[in-house]
């Protein structure tokens, strides 16, 4: 091929030699160079040439260009596979993300060709690729555009890496890439996905500990959802390069991604969540207040830890033992100098209602002859990663010299599993797998050296060896896989609690996870918001950060206000570092600690709410903690997502909206953003209505005083949420009625899940479930308690109803069409009425009439 000369210097400069995609020398002289820079070149380049063939498909369309290959096959209506190689032939079909019975999903589609383009329609959307050039564009049967390859070639090639653009209207915005830091809107951003154990990223930082190759969009109110299936080094370019243009690339590997279309964002997540995979239900316990730090190194300290919880009446559930429990720092043993009395403290600490979680880390210590099950065991099945040379790969880590799992086979990772039988019969509750990015000490680049070899021996897969580079962004997804599934075959009844560090697409199946090692600073718990928001679209509902943070000590208005924060949290656990003071709520005083204690009092409160929607995220996907856009992708007049301008306000479940300072340490008052419709104070059960005529944003925006002890939250019209009695743990009874809080308003609804919180019984037909509907009447409100579904029992005998908004004195009441007195009263101060009824497994109408 001849370079022309102007596009050689561009090349010199750039340092780059770019294969463009489709190139014919002849037909398109001018087409060398990166992206939106082929736009003015293409036009040049004389009328469109034919593709070579294009072949219509039954799902798809297959398109053959200048030696490339683009495949474009419909999974469903909504969702397409992209395939894109310079070599005209398609690589292997496997995938870590998306398993083989969805990747072959299939819808019949209807071809479509005009005289410069190729394509076909489904039920939803437009397909159509250009003659010329292989751009794809993809509309809904309207005709918007969803998503459009850039001007010029639609992708670049350089020996093994590429990169895809695509345009960027001035008005679209970006969400996902899992918890990478910076603001909720990717926008203006790029990133690289690398695991990397990046111990005090801060808000520049980047890489970090997790590669989630999905991103989704929201432009006019419309949303796509994109990933890239590509394990290697990727990066994502959000207009920070070109500012019409975005792109996403990687080092190597193929051109896979998919495009599935909304137009809903809920759709969206649930979609992706169909690609990659549903979190399982975690057993309930994971949901309660978590105490871990690096490390309680003693037996001792760890009964104390436990001791003042219940005596300070802190709620809890859990208590964490991080690597200093082990001998030496092997993973599976345990120093039993300082805790001699092991399996008998976990006894103990069960009887008190904690569960135990314990790390265990991946890399195991070289040391042949020294009895060391996990390292003997793995030699001899030939379980650990090699050298080029065939040699055995060690990295010095925690143990000191140390080998690393294949975990890129099955039959290592069924080895792996079976090392938690031990643990698991002697009681530990869940397990942590942290530093599997992999982190490896004492190097470079953090980590293994790129040419290490991996030998993939698994089922979909062809059985091959190939590099580090590959496998690295999938490794700690594959050990966290190989924890769960372990563990699930250890005990197939009871629902394993593993938490991952490092992960890829798909890994929610498998655990959940926290943002790793971030600071004791305003600024970090200000970040740990949008962070977890985008994680939870990326698949991870169940998610934390170390509250307090996790390097530093944080003062005493640092610390109880992330404590309050975390209430709200899917994952609520305090977390330190080895070196920084002592982080326990009780460490500032009895002030600090009271309101520390009340809003964990509050998250235990709030559990059948918190559980009801953890089981709808195992279902569906759908976050516990959401944007607002998510749940009002109409809420502004300009159709932008809310959030951009909402400060670091988000949903707790469908119908919570809390909302911190938007700097979490600033004294001023800020303006509380609220979406359309009514709203309550969440504390004093006072409405919020809208204003008559909404300002330009068309929301709501009352003036909010900060104040340490009170973290704003407000509650949807239209919900009812189920509330408990206060409970020192999830094993305790509740002891009383199941409360419900109704907010009238449209759409009133609401439900409530439970189960044992344990096992796999709910699989079984072992779950409760109760649909609440309420509607506000002329003369009151009609609230419809749903019959019982499910033979799981419910812990309470009665309902206790708390109506707010009740403007009246007194009420009549009818149950089941019947006038009935039943015990209630109002506070007038509150608007609040109250009434008491049993339980009815069958369901109850009540109609509640207001009365002098
Ligand atoms: O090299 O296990 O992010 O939560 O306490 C540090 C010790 C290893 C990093 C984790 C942190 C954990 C710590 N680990």
């Amino acid at each position: 091929m001849k370079i022309p000369i102007s596009a050689r210097g561009m090349l010199e400069r750039t340092g780059l030699v770019l294969v463009v995609l489709g190139l014919s020398s002849q037909a398109n002289p001018a087409a060398f160079a990166s992206g939106p820079e082929m736009a003015k070149n293409k036009q040049a380049a004389g009328k469109p040439k034919e593709p070579d063939t294009s072949k219509v498909l039954p799902n798809g369309i297959e398109v053959r260009h200048a030696g490339m290959l683009l495949e474009v096959l419909a999974l469903r209506d909504d969702v397409l596979r992209v395939r894109l190689s310079s070599s005209g032939e398609l690589p292997e079909d496997a995938s870590w993300a998306v398993p083989a019975e969805v990747r072959h999903q299939r819808v019949e589609v209807t071809p479509d060709a005009t005289a410069d383009t190729v394509g076909f329609h489904t039920a939803t959307l437009s397909v159509r690729i250009d003659r010329a050039t292989l751009r794809l564009s993809t509309t809904d049967l309207e005709g918007n555009v969803l998503q459009e390859d850039a001007d010029g070639w639609p992708a670049e090639f350089h020996s093994d890496a590429f990169r895809v653009y695509k345009k960027m209207p001035p008005d679209e915005h970006f969400f996902g890439l899992g918890d990478k830091v910076g603001p909720l809107d990717r926008r203006g951003q790029s990133f690289r996905l690398w695991n990397t154990d990046a111990f005090c990223f801060q808000e520049s930082t980047d890489p970090i500990y997790k590669s989630i190759p999905f991103f989704m969009t929201m432009r006019a109110g419309r949303s796509m959802g994109f990933l890239l299936d590509n394990t290697w080094s990727t990066s994502f370019d959000f207009g920070k390069n070109e500012r019409n243009t975005y792109s996403f690339g990687a080092e190597g590997g193929p051109i896979d991604y998919y495009v599935f279309y909304g137009p809903d964002p809920k759709q969206v997540v649930e979609t992706y969540a169909w690609l990659t995979g549903l979190p399982p239900l975690p057993p309930l316990w994971s949901l309660g207040f978590q105490q871990s730090r690096f490390s309680y190194e003693t037996e001792t300290r760890v009964r104390e830890i436990a001791s003042r919880l219940r005596a300070d009446r802190i709620p809890s559930d859990v208590l964490y033992l991080d690597i200093d429990f082990q001998k030496e720092h092997r993973p599976f043993t345990v120093d039993t100098e300082r805790f001699p009395h092991f399996e008998q403290m976990l006894r103990d600490l069960k009887h008190e209602d904690f569960h135990v979680v314990a790390i265990t880390d991946l890399h195991i210590a070289r040391v042949p002859g020294a009895g060391y099950t996990p390292y003997d065991t793995g030699i001899a099945a030939d379980s650990f990663v090699k050298n080029p040379d065939g040699s055995l790969y060690v990295g010095t880590v925690w143990p000191g010299p140390s080998v690393f799992p294949e975990f890129t086979q099955k039959k290592t990772r069924d080895w792996w599993g079976s090392l938690y039988k031990q643990f698991l019969a002697e009681g530990l509750a869940g397990f942590w797998n942290d530093m599997n990015e992999p982190s490896v000490f004492l190097t470079d680049n953090l980590t293994m050296p790129d040419n290490v070899q991996h030998r993939i021996e698994e089922p979909g897969f062809l059985s091959r060896t190939t590099k580090h580079l590959e496998i690295h962004n999938v490794y700690g997804m594959e050990n966290s896989r190989a924890t769960y599934e372990g563990l699930r075959k250890l005990d197939p009844d009871l629902r394993p609690f593993v938490l991952t560090r490092a992960t890829y697409a798909g890994g929610q199946r498998y655990a959940a996870t926290w943002t790793g090692d971030n600071t004791s600073s305003w600024d970090h718990l200000r970040l740990t918001t949008p962070m977890l928001l985008n994680l939870g679209l990326s698949g991870f509902g169940m998610s934390g950060a170390d509250v307090g943070g996790f390097i530093g000590t944080p003062g005493p208005a640092l610390l109880t206000r992330w404590t309050e924060l975390a209430t709200f949290q899917p994952i609520d656990r305090n977390h330190t570092n080895k070196g920084s003071g002592d982080k326990e709520v009780w460490v500032h005083g009895p002030e600090q600690e009271a309101i520390r204690r009340r809003y964990i009092e509050e998250r235990y409160r709030l559990m059948p709410y918190l559980y009801t929607v953890v089981e709808e995220l195992s279902r569906t996907g759908l976050p516990v903690i959401r944007p607002l856009f998510l749940e009002f992708p109409h809420a502004t007049k300009d159709l932008q997502p809310m959030d951009i301008r909402a400060g670091n306000e988000f949903l707790f479940g469908p119908d919570l909206l809390v909302a911190p300072p938007p700097f979490p340490e600033q004294p001023e008052a800020y303006a509380l953003k609220l979406p359309p419709g009514v709203w309550y104070d969440y504390w004093t059960g006072e409405k919020i209505q809208p204003p008559a005529t909404p300002g330009g944003s068309g929301v709501t925006e009352p003036l909010i005083q900060p104040k340490l002890d009170v973290l704003p939250v407000y509650v949807r019209e239209g919900s009812i949420i189920p509330v408990q009695p206060l409970v020192q743990s999830t094993d305790e009874k509740p002891q009383g009625p199941l409360t419900l809080r109704v907010y009238p308003g449209k759409d009133c609804h609401g439900s409530v899940y439970l189960d044992d919180g344990k096992t796999l019984a709910y699989t079984r037909g072992e779950f409760l479930r109760i649909d609440f509907r309420c509607a506000v009447t002329a003369s009151g409100v009609e609230l419809h308690v749903g019959e019982r579904r499910g033979s799981y029992l419910p812990w309470w005998k009665a309902i206790h109803l708390e109506l707010y908004d009740w403007q009246s004195p007194a009420a009549h009441v009818t149950l089941n069409h019947k006038p009935a007195e039943l015990p209630d009263s109002v506070d007038p101060a509150r608007h609040v009425l109250t009434l008491d009824l049993d339980d009815d497994p069958r369901g109850s109408d009540l109609e509640i009439v207001r009365a002098n």
